[in-house]
C-alpha cells in the first residue's frame, strides 16, 4: 500500500472572482497557490462538492448551506450530513464530466481525476490523457476500440480521442519530424494491461508498414513470447514473467518528407528485433510456483495440444502426471483452451520460420524439463548419499536430450570440484541433488527461452540493415508488493524505480531546467525524485546490490548473514528499516515492500555446475549443445563486475543481480536516446472483471505513477517548445512578407505576430519557443492546409503539362 509522500494530494481552489463554470477558459496560471490554497473554498458559493465517506470513498455530494465554520450537504442517497467546510474538495461543474484530457478539469483534485476516469470507464472510454501521459485503465472485456476502421481513423486524425493508436501515431510523426528514435515506456502494476497495451501498439505500426509481408511476422511473436514467458499467477492470468523491448525499424525509405507525412499512405519497410536487454525471465517458476498459479503456458499448452504421433514420440502424458505443474494444483485457466492455443503457438512458429524440426527440438526440451521434475533419488550408502531411480523418468530424459543415461545419472548424483590442481568428486545428498536437478531444468529452459528469442529475431531482421529510425516499445513487469516479497521483486522493483526516475527525470526535471536554461519565466515546481532509493540500490560499495554480491560470494553466507550484512550497513539510511529476523523494507517510490532474504544468495549466485554444462555438450542433440556453448560463453565471458567462485563449486558466473543491473544500464541507456512516450496503466480492481472500479486501488496506482502532478506541471507550463531556427524553417514559407535576409528569432516572431497567437500562450527563449498545450496545433493545421494546396496545384499543373 501507498504510504507516505503525498505530493499529489493538492487541492486547488477558486482564485477569487472566477466562476467555476468557466474557469477552464481561463489562462493557467504558474502560480503554486491556486494549486494548494483551500481556505478560499469555503467562502465560495459551490453546488457541488466532494465528501470523503468513513470508508475512504469519495461521493459528490449538493451543498444546501455554508454557515460558519460547517457546511450542510445532502448525499446522492438523499441522506442530508453536516461536515466542515474545511474537508470539502470542489467538484468541478458537470459540463467538465468525461473530459478526454485530465488537463482541461477546472478542479484537479484527486477526487476529480477518480470520478473523470469512473465516468468514462463506464462508457467504455478506457484512454485519457494526463497531460504528456495516456492513461489506459483496464477494461477487462473485448471493448470496440480496435481493429482496422479504428486504426485508419487515428492515421486520418478524424478520431482524436485519447489512444494507444494515437501515442503510436505521434511516435511515428515525431520520429520522422524530428529524426529522432522513439519509445513508448508501458507502465503499470501487474494485470494493469501492459502487454495487451504494447500489444495494441505494435498492431498500429504493423498497419502502418502494410505491404512487406514483415508486420504480420512481427504480430506472431506475441503469441510465442507469451506462450514461453507468460504465465498464470494470482494478479494475472497471463502475466509476463520476463521484460520486453521490442525495437521496430523503419527503413531511410519510410523517410518522406514532412508535406506527406500528415496525408499520404506511409509505406514503411520495417523490420523488428526483441532487444536481449531486460529479457530476464524468472526461471524459478519452472520448478516452483504458488498454490493456485501455473508454471508458464507452454508446459500446458503441449501436454493438451500435441498430436498423438508427438505424444508418442516425447513419451509425453497428462499435465497432472508432472510433478512441476502439479505442485501449485491449479492447471487450467477459465475461457482457455490449451489445445487450441498450442496450435496458435506452433502456427507462428512456422510464419517466424522455426523448422517443424526445430519446433520438435523445442519440444522435447520442454519434454525432458517436465520429465526431469519426475526424477527422484534413493540413497545408496550409509552417508545419505543418493542416486537417481533409473526408472521412465530418468530414461525418457536422456532419450529427449540424447545423452547417456549413465552421464546423466552421474550429474545429478556427482559434483566434480576442484581443489586447488586436484579434482575431487562429492556425492550429493538428497537436497544437493534435487538442487542439481532443479537447476538443470531452470537452465535448459532459460537457454530455450533465449534461444527462441533469438530465432525470432533472426527471421525478423532478415537480411536487413539497421538504418533509419526505430520505435521502441518496452513492457516491463510492474511494480510488485505481495505479502511475501522474494528475490523476484527484489530486481522488478529496482528495475520500476529505474523507469519511475526516467519518466520523472524527462517529464519534470527536463521540463523546468530547460525553462530556465532558457531564461523563462517559470515558478519551480517541486517533485519527488527517487534518487535516494535509487542509491540504496546502486551505492557501492554499501548499497543493497553489492552488499548482496559481497554476501553471495561467501561460501558460508546465509540468508540471515546476508538480512544482518543489510541491517548492519544500512541502517541509517532512509529509504531502508530493518525488520525483525530475515526481513527488510524498502521505502519504494510506489509504497513500502517488505523482503524476506531467504533464497537471495541462492538465486543471485544461480549456480549451473560445470558439470551439468557439459552433460549438455555431450547430447547428441543440437538444442542442448546450443543450450551448452551459450552457457559457457556467459560464463568465461570477461565482464565487468564482480566474477567470483560461490558456494566453493566449480563454477565461475557473473551473479543475477549484477546481470540485472547491467541489461538495466544498458536498457537506460537505449531509452535515454530516444524521445519517450509514456502510457500508464491501471488496474481497476484486483478480481479480473469488468465494470469494477474501485476507487482506493485506482487512487493507490494514480499516486505511484505521478499521474496528477504531470497534469498539474504541463498545464502551467509550456509543454511544446521548438528552436527559432526550426520553427522559422518550417513556418516560414507561411509569410506572407519577405523574409530572405531575416534571422530565425525575427520570423520567428513575424509568423507568430501574423498568426495573432495571444502573447499569453508562448514565450520566446534564448534558443527555444515555448508555447501552451495545443498552440502549434493551429499552425500545424495551417501549414498542412498550404501544403496541400501547393500539391494539388503542381498536380493539376503536370495534368496540364501532358
Ligand atoms: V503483468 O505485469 O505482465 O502480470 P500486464 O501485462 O500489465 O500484467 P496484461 O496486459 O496481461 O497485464 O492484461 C491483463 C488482462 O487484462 C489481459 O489478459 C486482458 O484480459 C485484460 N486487458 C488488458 N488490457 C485490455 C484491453 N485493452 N482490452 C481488453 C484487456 N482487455
Ligand atoms: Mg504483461
Amino acid at each position: 500500500p501507498y504510504s507516505g509522500h503525498n505530493v499529489f494530494v493538492e487541492e486547488q481552489s477558486l482564485i477569487d472572482d472566477v466562476d467555476p463554470d468557466t474557469a477552464t477558459m481561463s489562462l493557467p496560471q504558474s502560480d503554486e497557490r491556486r494549486w494548494s490554497d483551500t481556505s478560499a473554498y469555503a467562502r465560495k458559493k459551490i453546488l457541488q462538492s466532494w465528501i470523503q465517506l468513513p470508508s475512504g470513498n469519495w461521493e459528490l455530494g449538493k451543498i444546501l448551506s455554508t454557515s460558519g465554520e460547517e457546511s450542510v450537504i445532502n448525499l446522492p442517497d438523499g441522506k442530508v450530513i453536516k461536515v466542515i467546510s474545511e474537508t470539502l474538495v470542489p467538484a468541478n461543474p458537470d459540463i467538465l464530466d468525461g473530459v478526454d484530457d485530465l488537463m482541461q478539469l477546472s478542479y484537479l483534485n484527486e477526487p476529480s481525476v477518480l470520478y473523470n476516469l469512473n465516468y468514462r470507464y463506464n462508457q467504455d472510454m478506457i484512454y485519457t490523457k494526463a497531460g504528456p501521459v495516456l492513461v489506459a485503465v483496464n477494461p477487462f472485456k473485448e471493448v470496440p476500440l480496435y481493429g482496422n476502421r479504428n486504426i485508419e481513423a487515428y492515421r486520418k486524425r478524424s478520431n482524436e480521442s485519447p489512444h494507444v493508436y494515437a501515442i503510436a501515431d505521434t511516435a511515428i510523426r515525431e520520429m520522422i519530424r524530428d529524426e529522432v528514435n522513439q519509445s513508448i515506456i508501458i507502465s503499470g502494476e501487474s494485470g494493469a494491461g501492459k502487454t495487451e497495451t504494447a500489444k495494441i501498439a505494435m498492431q498500429y505500426l504493423a498497419a502502418l508498414g502494410g505491404g512487406s509481408g514483415i508486420e504480420y511476422e512481427i504480430l506472431k511473436t506475441n503469441p510465442i513470447l507469451e506462450a514461453f514467458g507468460n504465465a498464470k499467477t494470482l494478479r494475472n492470468d497471463n502475466s509476463s514473467r520476463f521484460g520486453k523491448l521490442i525495437e521496430i525499424h523503419f527503413s531511410e525509405s519510410g523517410k518522406i518528407s514532412g508535406a506527406q507525412v500528415q496525408t499520404s499512405n506511409l509505406v514503411f519497410f520495417f523490420f523488428a528485433c526483441y532487444s536481449n536487454y531486460a529479457v530476464l525471465l524468472e526461471k524459478s517458476r519452472v520448478v516452483q510456483c504458488a498454490e493456485g498459479e501455473r508454471s508458464y503456458h507452454i508446459f500446458y499448452q503441449l501436454c493438451a495440444g500435441a498430436s498423438p504421433a508427438l505424444r508418442e514420440k516425447l513419451n509425453l502424458t497428462s499435465a497432472h502426471e508432472y510433478k512441476y505443474l502439479g505442485q501449485s494444483n491449479c492447471y487450467s485457466i477459465n475461457g482457455v483452451d490449451d489445445a487450441e492455443r498450442f496450435r496458435t503457438v506452433k502456427e507462428a512458429l512456422d510464419i517466424v520460420h522455426v523448422s517443424k524440426e526445430d519446433q520438435e527440438s523445442v519440444f522435447a526440451m520442454l519434454a525432458a524439463v517436465l520429465w526431469l521434475g519426475n526424477v527422484t533419488f534413493s540413497v545408496v550408502d550409509n552417508e545419505n548419499h543418493v542416486e537417481p531411480v533409473e526408472d521412465e523418468s530418468l530414461s525418457t530424459v536422456a532419450k529427449l536430450i540424447g545423452c547417456n543415461i549413465n552421464d546423466l545419472t552421474l550429474t545429478l548424483s556427482k559434483r566434480k570440484m576442484r581443489v586447488r590442481n586436484d579434482t575431487i568428486v562429492q556425492k550429493l545428498t538428497l537436497p544437493q541433488a534435487i538442487d542439481a536437478r532443479d537447476a538443470l531444468a531452470k537452465s535448459i529452459y532459460s537457454c530455450l527461452f533465449d534461444w527462441l528469442v533469438e530465432q525470432i529475431n533472426k527471421s525478423l531482421a532478415v537480411g536487413k540493415r539497421r538504418t533509419g529510425r526505430s520505435i521502441s516499445i518496452l513492457d516491463i513487469y510492474g511494480f510488485e508488493s505481495f505479502d511475501k516479497n522474494s528475490f523476484e521483486q527484489f530486481c522488478i522493483n529496482y528495475a520500476n524505480e529505474r523507469l519511475q526516475q526516467h519518466f520523472n527525470r524527462h517529464l519534470f526535471k527536463l521540463e523546468q531546467e530547460e525553462y530556465i536554461q532558457d531564461g523563462i519565466d517559470w515558478t519551480r515546481v517541486d517533485f519527488e525524485d527517487n534518487q535516494d532509493c535509487l542509491s540504496l540500490f546502486e551505492k557501492k560499495p554499501l548499497g543493497l546490490l553489492s552488499l548482496l554480491d559481497e554476501e553471495s560470494t561467501f561460501p558460508n553466507g546465509t540468508d540471515m548473514t546476508l538480512a544482518n550484512k543489510l541491517k548492519e550497513h544500512l541502517h541509517s539510511n532512509s529509504c531502508f528499516r530493518g525488520d525483525k529476523g530475515k526481513l527488510f523494507t524498502v521505502v519504494h517510490y510506489a509504497g513500502e515492500v517488505t523482503y524476506e532474504t531467504t533464497g537471495f544468495l541462492e538465486k543471485n549466485r544461480d549456480l549451473l555446475h560445470l558439470d551439468s554444462i557439459h552433460l549438455l555438450s555431450s547430447c547428441s542433440c543440437l538444442l542442448p549443445q546450443a543450450f551448452a556453448s551459450s552457457m559457457l560463453i556467459q560464463s568465461e565471458k570477461p565482464v565487468a563486475g564482480p566474477l567470483y567462485k560461490a558456494g566453493g563449486a566449480d563454477s565461475q558466473r557473473l551473479s543475477v543481480a549484477t546481470k540485472f543491473k547491467g541489461q538495466l544500464f544498458q536498457l537506460m541507456q537505449r531509452l535515454g536516446n530516444t524521445t519517450p512516450h509514456f502510457i500508464r496503466c491501471i488496474k481497476p480492481n484486483n478480481v479480473q472483471s469488468p465494470g469494477l472500479y474501485e476507487q482506493g486501488l485506482v487512487l493507490q496506482q494514480l499516486r505511484c505513477c505521478g499521474v496528477l502532478e504531470v497534469v498539474r506541471i504541463s498545464r502551467s507550463g509550456f509543454p511544446t517548445r521548438m528552436s527559432h531556427q526550426k520553427f522559422s524553417r518550417r513556418y516560414g514559407f507561411l509569410l506572407v512578407e519577405n523574409i530572405a535576409d531575416k534571422d530565425p528569432l525575427s520570423v520567428s516572431v513575424a509568423i507568430l505576430h501574423q498568426f495573432n497567437i495571444l502573447p499569453e500562450m508562448y514565450q520566446v527563449g534564448y534558443t527555444k519557443l515555448f508555447f501552451r498545450t495545443g498552440q502549434i496545433g493551429v499552425l500545424e493545421d495551417t501549414r498542412n492546409r498550404t501544403l496541400h494546396g501547393i500539391l494539388r496545384v503542381q498536380s493539376s499543373f503536370r495534368g496540364y503539362q501532358a
